[in-house]
């Protein structure tokens, strides 16, 4: 667990790839590129990055996303342009992940649960009630394991620019309150397409079933599942209190997003926009983080004021929680890797102290 950021990054700008020039059938970008500072001379070859999440434009992730274009038109001098999709325009999560390994597609910004499917290791930040909070959550993602996980998707055809924030999960149904364990039991409950997610919800009482972002609305809608789980942020800007009565606030995972290129596309650029570009998006990441943070408390208000009825959870129902989903843990150990697991534990130790 020893690599560097500095050597990943190194070993990125040595590597020879192919340019990912953009192109294709795409639907219209949602920000316009830039007029570009007339004064300057208009560089010779635009390179397009197309980036696709798959949360709206109201969202803070969609914010951080033209923060990121911003930055990067403007310190390329429009030498590189970002064209940015929401809403799943471009596909689902793990559609748009292997369009980057592809090369059809240059960034995504998929929660770990997604990345899990293409390197295992990433589950280690499903593990339930992992992070105590956002600051150890920092401390662990920003650290030394956390970077090291990220030099990992070199193997997958994938550039790691650091962690971005999807937030403290929560619990919301159409059913009835959530305050114990006892709760859920029966409740059809939507996850992400990841087995401890849904291993986890099973050892709760729950009924799991997997389902792409894009699908989980109209899913809520007719009623195929009764509940789902994600951050105050999503449930009030992709509104889903219309099709959601109870909101309670298990917090159960804390879940980062991975900010993705496309390696071929990166490994194309020159070390001088892979720097810009690198600088960019972290910088976007701790502006969209903040924002995040800012606006939690407002959401889960405004959720309240939307109609749904809040739950809090008690310390107590919270550790009998805990104590519920453990041995799923220690089943997916060996899966996720036992040295994952015990540095990423060591950070968390270290990161209270
Ligand atoms: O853009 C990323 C989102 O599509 C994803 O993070 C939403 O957390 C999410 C979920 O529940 O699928």
């Amino acid at each position: 667990m020893k690599k560097k950021l500095g050597l990943f990054l190194s070993t990125a700008i040595l590597a020879l790839g192919i340019v990912g020039c953009g192109g294709g059938a795409t639907p219209t970008p949602e920000t316009p590129a830039p007029g570009g500072d007339t004064t300057t001379e208009a560089p010779t070859e635009v390179k397009t990055m197309r980036a696709g999440i798959g949360l709206n434009d109201q969202h803070p992730q969609y914010k951080g996303l033209v923060k990121f274009k911003e930055l990067v038109e403007e310190q390329t001098n429009g030498a590189i342009i970002v064209e940015t999709y929401h809403s799943g325009q471009l596909g689902d999560d793990r559609t748009m992940t292997e369009a980057l390994q592809l090369g059809s597609q240059e960034i995504t910004i998929p929660s770990t649960a997604v990345i899990a499917n293409f390197i295992p290791e990433f589950s280690v930040f499903d593990i339930p009630f992992l992070f105590p909070n956002e600051e150890v959550a920092d401390a662990v993602l920003g650290g030394e394991v956390g970077e090291e996980l990220l030099s990992r998707l070199a193997d997958q055809r994938l550039v790691g620019l650091g962690y971005w924030e999807n937030g403290f999960r929560d619990l919301t149904n159409s059913r009835h309150p959530v305050a114990t364990v006892d709760d859920f039991k029966g409740l059809k409950i939507r996850t992400m397409e990841n087995q401890l997610h849904l291993e986890a919800f099973r050892a709760l009482g729950a009924n799991p079933t997997p389902m792409a972002f894009t699908e989980l609305f109209a899913a809520m809608q007719q009623g195929t599942v009764d509940g789902q789980e994600n951050p105050y942020a999503t449930i009030y800007l992709q509104k889903f209190y219309e099709v959601q009565q109870y909101v309670s606030d298990t917090h159960h995972i804390y879940s980062p997003w991975v900010f993705l290129v496309s390696k071929s596309f990166f490994d194309g650029l020159t070390p001088e926009h892979q720097e810009i570009v690198t600088n960019a998006a972290y910088e976007a990441g701790a502006y969209q983080r903040n924002m995040n943070r800012e606006t939690a408390a407002e959401y889960l208000a405004n959720l309240q004021a939307e109609g749904m009825t809040f739950t809090e959870v008690s310390p107590e129902a919270r550790q009998e929680m805990v104590d519920t989903v453990a041995p799923v843990i220690e089943k997916f150990a060996d899966q996720i890797g036992r040295d994952v697991v015990d540095a990423v534990f060591q950070a968390v130790a270290e990161a209270q102290q």
